[in-house]
């Protein structure tokens, strides 16, 4: 959304103000702001217009300008209906040139997980991708993976839903004796490209399973509709990019929040790595996001794969 609209619609969220009053004081013809209002109409919202002027009586219930309007993050949003994959499109933009853009999309069509595994995507979910340009070097990334974790999982907690970090990228809702240490909530997918000194762009894709239901998801898959009940897209998806924002230029903030939410701490896991199995209990995260594990042989850090949550009795 431009400037203008944006300053249009925030003037009628704060109406009734007339037409001529709103062009005065935004240095616009009233033509131009007819036309801002219309557009606005055309985009969803509600806007009444009696005697005393204009005023904002609803908001559309999701889509781009939807989220942007009052939120609280320097963020652009660009919403499709059905895309592939946000993370596809997400990565056109950054290789454009794009930052602080948010792509969204009400369901994928091909929506991935890490190494090429597939992301169930159907109508309802939170499906997103954020294109960052930050000035880090590559090491750095992970940290926004966990950030992004961070983000999803305060705003599920939010919403009623007893959710936890798994490592390093999973959110779940942890169940006592389940194969994987709970069922999933929400994963995230982070891809870049860079230099070893410089990140070039990053890209942030956050799946979450808000109004759907499990059965049309993978199993072990949960949705915060099946543990609390739907929730408005719209603000939800707010609350994520906002709580993320906080955290990202924060990294001692990320690590503390992340330890706090981790189900994975404590817990004795199974790490599966392209150099093979890590068993033992985890103890810690580093500063670049790997995890740390006591091993029978001492300490491993393990900075990629994928971890399952072992009853005590498992795993040796
Ligand atoms: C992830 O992969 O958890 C990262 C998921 C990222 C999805 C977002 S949606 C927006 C953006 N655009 C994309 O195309 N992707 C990102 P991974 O840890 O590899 O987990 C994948 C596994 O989770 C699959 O093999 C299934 O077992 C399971 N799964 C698939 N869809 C699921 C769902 N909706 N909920 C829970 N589990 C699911």
């Amino acid at each position: 959304m431009n400037e203008t609209r944006r300053a249009v619609l925030d003037a009628l969220a704060d109406g009734p103000i007339a037409g001529p009053a709103l062009a005065d004081d935004l240095g616009i013809s009233r033509t131009a702001v007819w036309k801002h209002v219309e557009a606005l109409r055309d985009a969803g919202f509600e806007v009444e217009s009696a005697s005393e002027g204009y005023t904002l009586a609803d908001v559309p219930e999701y889509g781009a300008e939807a989220v942007e309007f009052g939120l609280d993050a320097p963020l652009d949003v660009e919403y499709h209906d059905a895309l592939p994959s946000t993370n596809d499109r997400a990565r056109e933009l950054a290789a454009s040139g794009a930052s602080d853009v948010v792509v969204l999309a009400d369901r994928q069509t091909g929506g991935r997980g890490r190494r090429g595994r597939q992301w169930s995507s159907p109508s309802g979910g939170v499906w997103m991708s954020l294109v960052l340009r930050p000035d880090v070097p590559p090491a750095r990334v992970p940290l926004v993976t966990l950030a992004a974790a961070v983000a999803v999982t305060d705003a599920t907690r939010e919403a009623g839903a007893d959710a936890a970090i798994k490592w390093p990228n999973d959110c779940i809702v942890p169940r006592e004796g389940a194969e994987r240490g709970g069922d999933k909530l929400a994963g995230v997918l982070t891809e870049m490209e860079g230099e070893a000194s410089r990140v070039s762009w990053v890209v942030v894709g956050v799946g979450v399973n808000v109004n759907v239901d499990p059965e049309t998801l993978a199993s072990d898959a949960t949705s915060v509709r099946a543990e609390a009940g739907d929730v408005e897209r719209r603000a939800f998806v707010q609350r994520v990019l906002e709580r993320f924002h906080e955290l990202r230029d924060d990294p001692d903030a990320v690590l503390d929040a992340w330890r706090d939410r981790a189900a994975t701490l404590g817990q004795r896991v199974r790490v599966e790595t392209v150099d093979g199995d890590v068993v033992g209990d985890a103890v810690d995260v580093t500063e670049h996001g790997a995890l740390v594990v006591q091993t029978a042989d001492g300490r491993e850090v393990v900075h990629a794969g994928d971890c399952q949550h072992l009853r005590p009795a498992d795993g040796g």
